[in-house]
């Protein structure tokens, strides 16, 4: 192949033709049979009209792939962290975060009809009616013994201890998240304790979603580890010259979200300089560069960090830092953003989540796992929060705000991270998880990871009709 295109290369250079840069991207990605004689004919009817110039759009036209300009591309960034990022330290710092959480998802839930009921905790200790009482706060603890739950939430005004006895009830308790908000019915109890009626969680309304007038198309991806001797180079390099390539759904699409993990970084698990094919930062995000340049100019290219990923390892994370990606900032339709980030395509709002708090979540939660990504993602949407665990393994800033508080309703919601594909559609939310383009590595093997990589996952953004399509196989 690479032959051709030097072949045709040189016979159009030799007849006195300047080729545009381009023309040249399509040329290097393009797998077209008979390329000899394309050009020959090209190079024909370019003489006879007496222009020397061969551009993107005379190749476009001869190979097939002219783009339908119909098509929109039309984008706008509705949430970036990387600007607003004060790193706030120290206790008081986190008592702002929380405070701030809090007072979000109290005006989430502000219409509901039981928040018109709530009375403060500290007012809540002191009743002794019968009566149905309302609180909400945030779950401080939660166990399970001998087929009893208890829970602790703070409103800031005060404790509350609450007992589960209800089977259906404890259910819905047991998978309440540590630090997530919540609204609790409760009644004094014979002993004097309060014993939990209904737990009120503030999740999303059914949802009617955003389309896009016209039919582009999105690909989502996430998890190249770019630098790791896992890269499936060769796999990934045949997904971007199917960008190219005259399919007629790749000629549709107009966006690229990459959810984090980009690069595999330096020394984020033990002994990774092993796997390692590049040891430096630079190095990966140069290879990253290389694999990403002959993405068709056309296809918007969104980036957002992850764990992985060069620059603050705290959520919400910044965009990549600028002191390393000189290059990759250059190019006019590479758009870097943070980690969260609510990004609008066509009119279609997608919330954009790298997934470390995944982690945490499948840990301490029953019948959640790693195979079932989109199960965590709807746990997620129901408490409104991306990372609601504070102080286990996934870190989180002391910010002012609470920026991981999912205060706007998405239409795409796509993580990465755990490198299994899966999607869903809940409540009209349509969830993405989006794999990798990592093999295996020992280490996740160690621990019993079994990825599914290779796999792009396409939404038509008019129908949100979601496909995937397997590059190991080509
Ligand atoms: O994460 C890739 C996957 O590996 C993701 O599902 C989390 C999981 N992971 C990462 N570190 C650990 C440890 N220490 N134990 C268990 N599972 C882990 P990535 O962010 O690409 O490394
Ligand atoms: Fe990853
Ligand atoms: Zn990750």
């Amino acid at each position: 192949m690479k032959k051709d295109v030097n072949y045709a290369l040189d016979y159009a250079l030799n007849k006195g033709f300047q080729i545009h840069p381009n023309a040249l991207k399509i040329l290097e990605n393009i797998d077209v049979k008979e390329l000899k004689h394309i050009i020959k004919e090209l190079v024909k009817e370019k003489i006879k009209q007496k222009h020397f110039l061969i551009g993107q759009d005379d190749l476009e036209l001869v190979l097939g792939i002219k783009e339908d300009q119909s098509i929109e591309n039309e984008h706008r960034i509705l949430f970036d962290p990387s600007l607003k990022i004060t790193s706030a330290e120290g206790i008081s710092g986190f008592n702002t975060l929380f405070s701030n959480r809090f007072s979000k998802l109290k005006r989430i839930v502000s219409n509901r009809p039981e928040a018109k009921m709530i009375k403060p905790i500290s007012a809540i200790i002191f009743e002794k009616s019968n009566n149905d009482l309302y609180a909400w706060g945030l779950v401080l603890e939660r166990n399970s013994e001998r087929n009893v739950t208890k829970l602790q939430i703070d409103d800031s005004t005060g404790l509350l201890e609450v007992i589960v006895f209800d089977k259906d009830l404890q259910r819905v308790a047991d998978e309440l998240l540590i630090d997530q908000f919540v609204m609790l019915k409760v009644r004094i109890g014979k002993n004097g304790g309060f014993i939990i009626k209904d737990i009120i969680v503030p999740d999303v309304p059914d949802h009617l979603s955003n389309r896009s007038e016209t039919e582009a198309y999105a690909v989502f991806l996430s998890d190249l580890h770019v630098g790791s001797k896992y890269f499936m180079k060769k796999e990934f390099d045949g997904f971007v010259s199917w960008l190219s390539s005259p399919d007629p759904i790749a000629r549709k699409v107009r966006f690229l979200i990459i959810g984090g993990d980009v690069v595999d970084g330096i020394g984020i698990y033990p002994n990774q300089d092993k796997e390692l094919e590049c040891p430096t930062i630079e190095e990966q995000l140069e290879r990253l560069e290389e694999v990403l340049t002959k993405i068709p100019i056309n296809v918007k290219v969104f980036i957002v960090p992850g764990n992985h990923d060069p620059g603050r390892r705290a959520l919400p994370q910044p965009s990549f830092p600028e002191k390393y990606n000189q290059s990759l900032r250059k190019h006019e339709n590479f758009f870097l953003v943070g980690n969260p980030s609510l990004i609008s395509l066509n009119g279609v709002k997608v919330l954009v989540y790298h997934g470390q708090s995944i982690d945490d979540i499948v840990k301490t939660t029953p019948g959640l796992s790693y195979d079932e990504p989109t199960k965590v993602m709807r746990h997620l949407l129901r408490s409104r929060h991306l990372s609601p665990i504070y102080g286990s393994q996934t870190p989180i800033a002391p910010e002012i705000e609470d920026m991981m508080v999912i205060d706007e309703i998405p239409d795409i919601f796509h993580v990465g991270h755990v490198h299994v594909v899966g999607f869903d559609m809940y409540r009209g939310v349509l969830l993405i998880n989006s794999g990798t383009w990592q093999k295996q590595t020992p280490f996740q093997a160690s621990v019993g990871i079994t990825p599914t990589p290779g796999l792009a996952v396409l939404v038509n953004l008019k129908t949100f009709k979601v496909y995937y399509q397997d590059f190991k196989k080509r």
